[in-house]
């Protein structure tokens, strides 16, 4: 284990009518993180799920003390909720996972291990963006198809350096979150958006399992179609970077120079 091994994580997690995925999700969440983690909190946004699913986490607060539910009062989409989990997150590790079963929460502190690779030291001046890579997908062959050409064409005119951006598992610090532009749709673009303040992207092979339970929330027509436009709209951001190296002079600023370089870029 490195220097950087995370002690401490925040994990955040979207839900819209997964009422049949939260107890054998929470579960496995709360084993995988209590055996890996020192500190950690479980928070759960609810997206205005029209079925049980606040009433189904609510029931486990008290078994799982580290569990924290918000809810949305109108349904406003996956990447707000990422958003509005990421904001109230309490330790300087965010990892976010998908909250219909498919990734399995005993690869996130395989995600938390890979920040120890000395390449990935964040006290120095760059990020890092830990992103799971599902090197076999068990969802519909349309899905798998559409995913491959998204992520071919993503790839090529974003060059993120990722080749599954797609994939809800992902693990960053929460001030690099926090230093991104913030859009509708922004979470199948955090690769990209992470390079633009030239964080390392570090890809990890992780298992992907089938939806056991409840429905998918998007096909082919409200991911890859809508997806054109979101792609445009990175690939301009992408192109207008704003970032500088700065120090305050005529002041001590710490005897590390990678506080220094930081100033600018994570405060
Ligand atoms: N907050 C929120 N979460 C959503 C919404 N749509 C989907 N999700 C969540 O995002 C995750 C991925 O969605 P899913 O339907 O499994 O997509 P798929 O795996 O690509 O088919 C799941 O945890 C969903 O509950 C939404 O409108 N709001
Ligand atoms: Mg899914």
């Amino acid at each position: 284990m490195g220097p950087n091994k995370i002690t401490e994580l925040s994990l955040v997690v979207p839900m819209y009518n997964e009422e049949e995925n939260v107890e054998p999700l929470l579960k496995e969440i709360d084993q995988a993180l209590r055996s890996s983690f020192k500190n950690f909190e479980i928070i759960i946004i609810d997206d205005a799920s029209t079925d049980q699913t606040v009433n189904k986490l609510l029931n486990l607060k008290k078994a799982i003390p580290e569990l924290r539910v918000l809810r949305h009062e109108k349904n406003s989409g996956q990447s707000r909720a990422v958003i509005t989990g990421i904001k109230q997150a309490q330790y300087a590790w965010v990892a976010t996972l998908d909250g219909d079963g498919q990734n399995n929460p005993m690869d996130i502190p395989k995600l938390a291990q890979a920040v120890s690779d000395p390449r990935s030291n964040p006290s120095l001046s760059s990020w890092v963006l830990i992103a799971g890579h599902r090197a076999h997908r068990k969802d519909t062959r349309l899905k798998k198809i559409s995913s491959k050409i998204a992520n071919k064409i993503r790839g090529s005119l974003l060059k993120d350096q990722c080749p599954d951006t797609g994939c809800g598992l992902k693990l960053f610090p929460k001030a690099l979150f926090m230093n991104l532009p913030q859009f509708k749709n922004m979470h199948r673009f955090l690769p990209a958006l992470a390079r633009r303040e030239d964080a390392l992207i570090i890809n990890i092979k992780i298992s992907h399992r089938e939806r056991m339970r409840g429905v998918s929330k998007y096909g082919v027509m409200n991911r890859l179609f809508v997806g054109i436009v979101d792609l445009l709209g990175v690939m301009w951001l992408v192109r207008r970077p704003s970032r500088a190296l700065c120090k305050e002079l005529g002041k001590e600023l710490g005897k590390e120079l990678g506080k220094e370089l930081d100033l600018e870029n994570k405060n």
